[in-house]
């Protein structure tokens, strides 16, 4: 069989068979949501979260919302990567040295393997929304490194390899607040900790009036033969406020700066009941994907309404055939 993604087997990875008669490209997991209303003690709702292949199950960084509102980022572990144990208190990040190094607010983690390091990458409070970076080896011990950029930015997300021998992040700069516009960036860095070469990859708008307004970089780009394939969120407003849904884009695999083919039309849009209705309402929002080159299979993890964790698979053929086929690049 041939092998369209780039990287390690996940024989594991959780999955479900397109249901009979779907002609989508994505369907939803029909366990969803995997995560329901006060999921712990200390949380009231867990979603924009971000999971990761670990010692042969999985951990991940969960966004979770505290019963003050505020939110934090917890950790946990799973076996299958449906059922989750996650920890009873939040993260305690430490600095090099190993002092505490609290965050004030942290949410919408994602997490990427690199070189024996999870990074995560986080929308953290620098005396305003900024991109937050931390490391982990072991999902006990957390580090935190260097903010990458400065206010106002959000949805930072790291490449799974150096690229030209340098690592690269996607963000969306912002403002302070709810942020009516917004485009996708691309920075590098030798060493993780002084960021530049700043590039715009792709703006907001098109013929998709669901990426009218802004967009922002979703899970972890996978690396495949035709290109990193790259998640994003796109924002359309209504009268009733912000609806966010999601499609997809294909990056030239050595210049990913270089958008080559994008989804015109959505792939996932608000439309269950755990989709529509919660804190806040039509929200979907990815921040993590788990694949597996063997078999093509692709599982998607999104936060739906701002409330809930809810998985969406693909298969990667069937994804970028999709997006090709139904491409608009401006
Ligand atoms: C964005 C972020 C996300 C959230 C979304 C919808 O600005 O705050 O965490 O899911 O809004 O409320």
């Amino acid at each position: 069989m041939k092998k369209t993604i780039i990287g390690e087997t996940l024989g594991n990875i959780p999955w479900e068979d397109k249901p009979f008669g779907c002609n989508d490209v994505m369907w939803r997991y029909s366990g969803n949501p995997i995560l329901d209303w006060n999921p712990i003690p200390k949380a009231a709702r867990i979603f924009n979260s971000a999971v990761a292949p670990f010692n042969g199950k999985f951990a991940g960084v969960f966004r979770a919302d505290q019963k003050n509102g505020r939110a934090t980022l917890f950790s946990g572990t799973s076996e299958d990567a449906i059922n989750w144990n996650i920890g009873p208190e939040p993260i305690q990040w430490v600095d090099e040295n190993g002092n505490p190094h609290p965050t004030s607010y942290a949410y919408d983690p994602r997490l990427v393997k690199i070189d024996g390091f999870f990074y995560i990458v986080w929308c953290d409070d620098m005396g305003g929304a900024s991109i937050g970076l931390g490391r982990t080896r072991d999902f006990k011990t957390f580090t935190r490194m260097p903010n990458p950029l400065m206010p106002f930015n959000r949805n930072g997300v790291l490449f799974p390899r150096k690229v030209n021998g340098k690592y690269l992040l996607l963000s969306r700069p912002s403002d302070s607040g709810h942020t009516p516009f917004g485009n996708i960036y691309l920075s590098e860095s030798p060493d993780l900790v002084h960021w530049g070469n700043h590039k715009l990859v792709m703006k907001n708008g098109g013929q998709g009036w669901w990426q009218g307004v802004k967009i922002g970089a979703g899970p972890v780009p996978i690396e495949t033969t035709e290109g990193w394939l790259l998640f994003y969120h796109g924002v359309s407003t209504t009268c009733n406020g912000f609806v966010y849904s999601f499609g997809a884009v294909i990056l030239d695999i050595d210049q990913p700066d270089i958008v080559l083919y994008r989804t015109r039309d959505y792939l996932l849009t608000p439309e269950k009941i755990y989709e529509t209705v919660g804190f806040v309402p039509n929200v979907v929002f990815p921040c993590s994907n788990l694949y597996d080159p063997d078999t093509g299979r692709v599982a998607v993890y999104y936060g739906a309404a701002d409330t809930y964790t809810a998985i969406a698979f693909a298969y990667i053929d069937e994804l970028i055939d999709y997006i090709k086929n139904n491409s608009e690049v401006f």
